[in-house]
């Protein structure tokens, strides 16, 4: 048999190709004969094939690599190799994967560490600019605040606690964390942490008492009852709450890896609280964690964030469920098995928290002079 065999040769060879993240790139070629042996190469090395993304093909004297949702670790030479008895052939195209930013951060933290500690609120009757993390179980509310707070102390800090195993709500009572400015007291930042909401009325924190907390009517140290809301006879119910106790930007808290789990009654909920929180003007954004999670590129360089489809596409579902602006949603990474600061993350965090100071501000700034309707 060997002795019939051609020698392998190309009738035609690979061309280069430039392709633009997600995209499908197909590799093919013709041979002079189909009695070959085909090996497929990457960067010099035996291409492994991931089951779904690649597909290698020989049709008759067609050779074909299909490669489906390009990112930018598909980026690099690919060879093909042919064998037989007879002898041996290659050749070889560069993939180039184009990876365009669509939303563009500063990837160096000193400016803007500098103006969040430099900020001061232009109404001294408001001590702190006051954000309500809120949203599902498990999302990372906790660790957000656990992240800001380890940027301006330097180091991972798990001061507000985070549960590993995310069922039920693990945080119950309502909490204030503040930030410490290094050693120079504290940032006139307060986040206040709430427990998850869950799907049913009867599960996780109500919506009423979200509404409540909005409105300055709770007050620290209350634990949240999934069977009845806050009353006014309560003694952590506070009756004329002022600006400076009212929330000044809600923030909702999704994951990025979740997204498209979550459920109809779940997305009923947060969008009820975002109605209520427009009706009294408060500036809402969306904070979605967990985008190491969710997009295999990002997790390996979370410096491609902006240059991920996948992450875009992730965004645009979460616009659409909860009816939140594009740019008010910031996709970010919280500290959770790393034990060293890493600037990547924190520059995200602090792209995000810079724009929510902003907007809070804002907040305070206009219902300084709008006296507070007292219900
Ligand atoms: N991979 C990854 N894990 C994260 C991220 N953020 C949080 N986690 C993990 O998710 C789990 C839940 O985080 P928490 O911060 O406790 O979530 P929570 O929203 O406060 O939860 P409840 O208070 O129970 O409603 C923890 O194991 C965190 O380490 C992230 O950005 N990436
Ligand atoms: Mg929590």
């Amino acid at each position: 048999m060997g002795e019939n065999q051609s020698k392998p040769e190309f009738n035609t060879v690979l061309g280069d190709v430039q392709v633009e993240i997600g995209d499908e790139i197909i590799l093919s070629c013709e041979t002079n004969t189909k009695e070959i042996t085909v090996t497929w190469m990457k960067n010099d090395h035996i291409l492994k094939c991931v089951q779904g993304k690649h597909t290698v093909e020989q049709v008759d004297r067609i050779c074909s690599l299909k490669i489906n949702d390009v990112d930018g670790g598909d980026q690099g030479k690919y060879t093909i190799k042919l064998k037989n008895e007879s002898g041996a052939a290659s050749c070889s195209a560069m993939v180039t994967v184009e990876l365009n930013e669509w939303r563009t951060i500063q990837w160096n933290q000193k400016a803007m560490v500098t103006s969040v500690k430099e900020f001061e609120i232009a109404n001294n009757q408001v001590r702190e600019l006051r954000f309500l993390l809120y949203g599902p179980v498990g999302v990372g509310k906790s660790s957000t605040v656990n992240t800001i707070r380890s940027i301006f102390e330097g180091r991972p800090f798990v001061g507000c606690l985070a549960e590993t195993a995310a069922g039920k709500s693990f945080t119950k009572t309502y909490e204030k964390y503040g930030i410490a400015n290094g050693r120079e007291g504290m940032l006139p930042l307060a986040f206040n942490d709430i427990m998850g909401v869950e799907k049913g009325e009867s599960e996780g924190v109500r919506t009423d008492d979200i509404i409540n907390t909005l409105k300055g009517h709770i007050t620290e140290g209350y634990v949240f009852h999934t069977e009845f809301p806050i009353t006014e006879k309560d003694p952590k119910y506070r009756r004329n709450p002022s600006l400076s106790d009212r929330i000044h930007c809600l923030v909702s808290v999704v994951g990025a890896d979740k997204i498209k789990m979550m459920d109809q009654e779940f997305i009923n909920k947060m969008r009820k609280v975002r109605e209520a929180a427009s009706g009294m003007g408060i500036p809402q954004v969306v904070f979605m964690t967990k985008v190491d999670l969710a997009c295999p590129m990002t997790n390996g360089n979370l410096k491609n964030i902006y240059r991920s489809r996948k992450i875009k596409e992730i965004m645009n579902t979460c616009s659409n469920l909860l009816g939140v602006p594009m740019n008010c949603i910031f996709p970010v990474k919280n500290y959770h098995d790393e034990t060293h600061m890493n600037e990547e993350i924190n520059c995200l965090m602090l792209d995000a928290l810079t724009q929510i100071i902003h907007w809070a501000h804002d907040y305070v700034v206009t219902f300084s002079t709008i006296p507070i309707h007292k219900e």
